[in-house]
């Protein structure tokens, strides 16, 4: 699915405003700008702040510092922020994202229940058909990058089933709702809203228009504002860096891994034979071989030039299943800090690598 741009008259202005320093002072303007159809007096000082996030000191700091630093018509902020909605079950969601306590005691089956969210045969065949339709950007970024392309197609899997799901929540509102009314994220996700409204002018997009996660995440590979400011890239070259083309997106989620650590050519995570269990694991733990080798384990295959690992543990019902992770695991892991998450995109690429005959 392509984003067209929408060029409102609210997009107009917001473009306009990034360049308007020159532009004649309020008193000597003879047109007025018009805005629903109503010719608006030039001399008017603008309305407060209306809608969900008025009387919001949060929002108007907000908006003082965006016309500060940005160029940022006050009134065109306060038209955009009146219309935002402040969402109650995106602050419920958050908090349920926050570390709880302990896990549950195991083994239960939580990888096998998570990987069947993901590797299934329908999604196979999906992703068969995207690696088919996009080989050619896929190797362009493996060539640029040095990003495999079973890598590129289980982020873009798991994040969106290949474009499917993208999100229904209006990023507007919530990073409005998270960035002045969540007190716990409110530094990260004010920046977020920040740069969602640099991009929206950059780009041409209406930012009311825009889709996303209820996190704030956008297009086939979910980026976060943050991350489009620093590594999505125009990879179609059309003179747009658009999150929500396929061909945009693949070159960025490369760019993303490249920039965090991405070792071209290395190995993600060995399957180990044995058991540890004295021994914490994670995607952050790190061990040497030969202590991994001393609590019981031994590696089933190469870990290439790597004489460290970190021990990941999968969860498969009746028992555990050790693993070495390498750097490439630990670089899948800063899409979202997360064992399972990062293994299930690992399994998914390389399930539909195997199913185009590897
Ligand atoms: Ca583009």
């Amino acid at each position: 699915m392509r984003y067209s741009a929408l060029l409102s008259p609210l997009v107009l202005l917001l473009s306009a405003c990034s360049h308007d320093a020159a532009a004649p002072a309020p008193s000597s303007a003879t047109a007025s700008p018009v805005k629903g159809g109503f010719l608006l007096d030039p001399q008017h000082t603008g309305q407060p702040l209306q809608g969900d996030f008025a009387f919001n000191d949060n929002t108007a700091r907000f908006v003082d510092r965006m016309v500060r630093e940005h160029g940022f018509d006050k009134q065109q902020l306060h038209d955009v922020l009146a219309q935002a909605r402040r969402l109650d079950w995106v602050i419920r969601l958050m908090d349920k994202q926050a570390p709880v306590g302990r896990p549950a005691a195991g083994p239960n089956g939580a990888w096998i229940r998570y990987r069947s969210q993901f590797i299934t045969q329908d999604n196979v065949q999906n992703g068969v058909a995207f690696w088919d339709q996009y080989q050619d950007a896929l190797e362009r970024a493996y060539e640029r990058y040095g990003v495999a392309p079973e890598v590129i197609v289980g982020i873009i899997g798991v994040e969106t089933r290949w474009g499917r799901v993208m999100g229904k929540t209006r990023i507007i509102d919530a990073l409005s709702t998270l960035a002045f009314d969540y007190p716990r994220r409110a530094k990260f996700f004010e920046s977020e809203l920040e740069v969602f409204l640099l991009m929206s002018r950059s780009e041409g997009y209406d930012p009311l228009d825009l889709k996303g996660s209820f996190a704030g995440a956008m297009g086939y590979g979910q980026f976060m504002p943050s991350s489009f400011k620093s590594y999505a890239v125009d990879f179609n070259a059309d003179g747009h860096t658009n999150l929500w083309d396929p061909v945009d997106a693949i070159g960025s989620v490369a760019h993303y891994f490249q920039a965090h650590g991405w070792q071209h050519g290395d190995a993600v995570a060995v399957p180990a034979q044995g058991q540890a269990p004295g021994l914490e694991n994670g995607f952050a733990t790190r061990y040497s071989l030969a202590t991994l080798s001393a609590a019981g384990l031994q590696p089933t295959a190469s870990l290439g030039r790597y004489r460290e690992a970190s021990l990941l543990r999968l969860d498969m019902g009746n028992s555990y299943q050790y693993w070495y992770g390498l750097p490439n695991f630990y670089a899948i892991t800063r899409y979202n800090h997360s064992t399972h998450y990062a293994m299930a995109v690992w399994q998914l690429g390389e399930s539909v690598k195997q199913a185009r005959g590897g």
